[in-house]
């Protein structure tokens, strides 16, 4: 048994979904904090009005009982309120009467860097609304729910995860001032964000596969994160100009490091050290001045969609980018330590760190 996440849930659909297998039974929940990391999410400079718009809070639909889990398929919904505006054309059934309201209308202008064009291609849609709905990172707000709760069966073992933000449009502070420009220039901006868990044991991952090396497992969870285009680990592109020498991070007694160039993982496996990843992310594609693309319906030059977007979301994607870091880790944990309960993987934590302390 392995923690496992599938989700559901298109931008203004009636809502998102997400289903965690594998929790162990006997973790104590906190709506409370499930919800402060919706509303983290939810707030940075340069969000689209939207945010004000929806108040992101959790529900849970099953494998809880009074705030505790119960090792069966833990299920979470998030309501998108903006549905109400979208009843004609986000209806999951055929809509009666007349189109109405937002979405009535089908998209045909492909937004160069969105899944527009490569969408409704890929699956046949004539209305490239069919594809930019669940392409959106709206439903990142599922990620950051199940992240939530991958951190608090961390912190059982002592993990902690933490997500902030490096630079944004290529300033690293004092941001709100390019966003600014940006905004007044009708465009969009980037950014890197960079994600440290601290508490991590030896032994997260495993070189045997590639499937099960930890750094790979983290580049993925991070690389699918809406707009991320790149993904570093510890000292990452830097390590490349250097020799050997001065790039590993050399061992003392009591089995300390004197660096962590490594970012936490060799082969594929925690080291013990601080885990550290960085990703970064493109300009967002919608942009109030469009680019140039083609009117799918005609086949003419035309310029792309404009639809309310965000200046940028980099400080949003430090709180998902936090969430799915915690998430692979919590998976990883529960790879190495098994459990069905929590009393079960925190005895088996603490025997394994006992073992490893002798050495
Ligand atoms: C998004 C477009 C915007 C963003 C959205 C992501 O949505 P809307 O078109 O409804 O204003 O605000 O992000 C969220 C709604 C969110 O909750 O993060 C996109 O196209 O990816």
């Amino acid at each position: 048994m392995t923690l496992a996440l599938t989700t559901a849930g298109e931008s203004h659909g009636p809502a998102l979904v997400a289903i965690l297998t594998g929790l162990p039974a006997g973790l104590t929940l906190d709506r409370a904090a499930i919800d402060a990391d919706l509303h983290r999410r939810q707030q940075g400079y340069g969000r689209s009005p939207r945010q004000q718009l929806e108040q992101d809070e959790v529900e849970v639909l099953a494998g809880l009982r009074h705030g505790r889990t119960l090792g069966t398929p833990l299920a979470l919904l998030v309501r998108n309120r903006d549905h109400r505006n979208w009843e004609w054309g986000m209806n999951p059934w055929p809509p009666e009467g007349e189109p109405s309201g937002k979405g009535a209308k089908p998209v045909t202008l492909p937004r160069p860097g969105h899944a527009d064009l490569a969408g409704v291609l890929k699956y046949g849609h004539d209305d490239v609304r069919n594809a930019l709905e669940r392409a959106s990172a709206r439903h990142t707000a599922v990620y950051v729910a199940a992240g939530s709760v991958a951190k608090t069966l961390l912190s059982e073992l002592g993990i902690g995860v933490a997500g902030s933000v490096l630079e944004i449009g290529g300033e690293r502070e004092g941001w709100e001032q390019a966003i600014d420009a940006a905004r007044a220039d009708r465009d969009t901006l980037g950014g890197v964000v960079e994600v440290r868990a601290s508490g991590a044991f030896p032994g997260l991952g495993s070189y045997a596969t590639r499937e099960d090396r930890l750094d790979a497992r983290l580049a993925a969870a991070l690389m699918g994160i809406q707009a991320v285009k790149g993904v570093e680990v510890g000292d990452g592109f830097a390590l490349a100009h250097e020799r050997g020498s001065a790039a590993h991070d050399e061992i003392e007694p009591g089995l300390r490091r004197r660096s962590n160039r490594a970012g936490g993982i060799e082969a594929g496996v925690s080291n013990g050290e601080e885990i550290v990843v960085r990703a970064a992310m493109k300009p967002l594609p919608t942009l109030m001045r469009p680019l140039d693309s083609v009117d799918l319906a005609t086949g003419e030059p035309a310029q792309a969609l404009v639809e309310r977007s965000d200046v940028a979301a980099v400080e949003a994607l430090a709180v998902v980018a936090e969430a799915v870091v915690a998430w692979e880790l919590a998976r990883a944990a529960r790879e190495k330590l098994g459990g069905d309960a929590l009393v079960d993987m925190k005895a088996a934590h603490a025997a394994y760190l006992e073992r490893i302390r002798t050495r």
